[in-house]
């Protein structure tokens, strides 16, 4: 009987994020969203951290009941201090933290979601847990900002025959990065150049030519969502009508910042709802439930007309 029992999570969906004490609302929503778009006993979180209380981490595991939840903090014997451009000044050391899953992640875990927590998912991410990886490293969304030929040029890489990835959402096959070192080698780099898109550029030079693009549903970024920078993006990189799996809010334009507008903010709100930290963030921002309620009108007038 005993041997027929597999392990409590070997069959679940494993979704890993990376954050700092800050960012635990939003990591919160991240994973209410999840909640809400399937089946929360479905995931085991990997929350990858810089230090969080236990009230707090109790807090933000009521926002998804029934997941599994395993808290690791990251410090400096498992991932070196990174220094950060100061040219993209809303990523921090936080962002390093998913280059650490080749040493921290649980052994059992061979294959990993990891999300940014600057988003809100809208479908089920079982679907992107199922995708055939075809021997890539990492499965993503292209990323937009950055033409791959001028990369490939800086680093000296050959020329791309995929581009360049967003690693805000990744499909990761945890097996072949432990086995290559394929995270340390892009701490390496990160370490030796000190890249304008950190973590970023990181993986894409330590992956190049190595992962598979998924549907650009899977990370939706603000330039998908803005009608102005939509016009700037190629017509087959477009969402053209599709509803997004996962809202990414790229840039420094945060849903719960007081600057600059997001047509699917409200959705953010929505999730954050689904946790305990709705007055925390709002106070810290000043964010009246008017706003929020605007915000949501703002899209529906959008969408209608
Ligand atoms: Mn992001």
């Amino acid at each position: 009987m005993l041997s027929s029992v597999r392990s409590r999570s070997s069959s679940k969906v494993v979704v890993a994020l990376g954050f700092d004490d800050g960012y635990v609302p939003h990591a919160a929503a991240v994973i209410a969203s999840i909640a809400r778009a399937s089946d929360p006993a479905a995931f085991r979180f990997l929350l990858l951290n810089t230090g969080v209380s236990k009230d707090r981490q109790a807090q933000l595991e009521s926002s998804a009941p029934g997941a599994e939840f395993d808290w690791i903090e990251v410090g400096s014997e498992h991932l070196p201090e990174l220094k950060v451009k100061g040219s993209v000044a809303h990523i921090n050391r936080a962002t390093f933290l998913r280059l650490a899953l080749e040493r921290v992640a649980p052994a059992d875990c061979d294959r990993v979601i990891y999300l940014d927590a600057d988003l809100v998912v809208t479908g089920d991410l079982r679907d992107l847990w199922a995708v055939d990886m075809a021997g890539a490293v990492v499965a993503g969304v292209h990323d937009h900002f950055i033409k791959p030929a001028d990369f490939a040029h800086q680093w000296a890489l050959p020329s791309p025959t995929l581009g360049y990835f967003n690693a805000g959402v990744l499909l990761i096959d945890l097996k072949q990065v432990r086995e290559e070192r394929l995270f340390s080698k892009a701490v390496a780099f990160v370490l030796a150049n000190n890249p304008a898109f950190a973590d970023q550029d990181a993986l894409n030079w330590a992956l190049w030519n190595r992962w598979r693009a998924v549907d650009l549903v899977w990370n939706v970024g603000r330039h998908l969502a803005i009608d102005v920078l939509i016009l700037e993006v190629q017509e087959d990189r477009r969402l053209n009508g599709r509803a997004p799996k996962i809202v990414h809010f790229t840039g420094p334009e945060k849903p719960w910042l007081n600057t600059g507008y997001h047509p699917w903010a409200w959705l953010y709100w929505r999730a954050l709802r689904d946790t305990s930290f709705e007055r925390e963030v709002s106070e810290n921002q000043s964010i009246s439930t008017l706003k929020k309620v605007r915000l949501w009108l703002r899209w529906l007038i959008r969408r209608y007309s």
